[in-house]
């Protein structure tokens, strides 16, 4: 007999509970920029629209489209008896991938303008960012232990160099501007790289190594999600509007 790992009603919860928290969000941050003069309003838009992706991508997880069942077969050996095969079907939110491949790149975005980055460097981070999505989504379907920890190196490898981009370049060019400016990235920053650090021990111990059920999983997504989106907005733009002088974060 198979074992299903899925949502229970505390995981299904959760999702709605998350998808009120980016809609609220969103709604707060296009008002903040209808307030702001037309100067300031980059980073109110840019961060309106990394909710609005979550609100799309948490209803679709919520009402259950989004997720596909996984079939991953475990050979169980045993001495003196053959060997037995299990089958698992594990619950993939897929959803978050293609939430993640628009969302991610438009948070280093808003980092990147803040510290003033120049072409090249927001491009490879945009770049290095997206492969980490797109072979983190491979490392998700691929039941196969080998190539999925493959796909999972290549991911992580891909997430240093968008570490590099934020801690050595952008802290580097960021030290050009105001104090403030540069206090203040080196603050969200900070926090940004070490949520960004938390999803792929998630991703280990959850959708990798099936080592927690599905709904301890959307808890620990729905908490580091909340954090890096909403949080993450309210701080950066409040403390925009604060800042005197349109152009300090331009
Ligand atoms: C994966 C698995 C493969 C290895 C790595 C990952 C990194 C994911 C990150 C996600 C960040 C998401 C954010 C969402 C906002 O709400 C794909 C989990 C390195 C860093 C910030």
């Amino acid at each position: 007999t198979p074992i299903y790992q899925e949502a229970g009603d505390v995981g299904s919860r959760t999702l709605w509970v998350v998808f009120v928290i980016m809609l609220i969000s969103s709604i707060a941050f296009y008002a903040m920029a209808f307030r702001v003069p037309v100067q300031k309003r980059l980073f109110h838009i840019l961060t309106a629209f990394i909710t609005t992706f979550a609100t799309i991508s948490y209803f679709a997880m919520a009402v259950h489209d989004g997720v596909s069942q996984n079939e991953i077969t475990i050979k169980q050996t045993q001495k003196h008896f053959p060997d037995t095969f299990q089958t698992v079907y594990r619950e993939v939110y897929w959803a978050r991938y293609v939430d993640w491949s628009v969302t991610t790149p438009l948070l280093l975005l808003d980092l990147c303008l803040l510290a003033g980055l120049g072409g090249a460097n927001i491009l490879v981070a945009v770049v290095a960012d997206l492969i980490m999505i797109l072979t983190g989504l491979f490392a998700a379907f691929t039941v196969e232990e080998g190539p999925k920890w493959g796909w999972y190196a290549m991911a992580c490898i891909a997430y240093l160099v968008v570490v590099y981009q934020l801690a050595f370049n952008g802290r580097g060019v960021v030290q050009g501007k105001d104090k403030k400016t540069a206090t203040f990235f080196s603050a969200i920053a900070g926090f940004t790289l070490v949520l960004w650090t938390i999803y792929p021990i998630i991703w280990g111990i959850a959708d990798g190594s099936r080592n927690i059920n599905v709904d301890s999983e959307i808890i620990a997504y729905a908490v580091l999600d909340v954090l890096a989106k909403p949080v993450f907005g309210f701080w950066l733009l409040f403390t925009h509007d604060s800042m005197s002088g349109t152009a300090s974060l331009e």
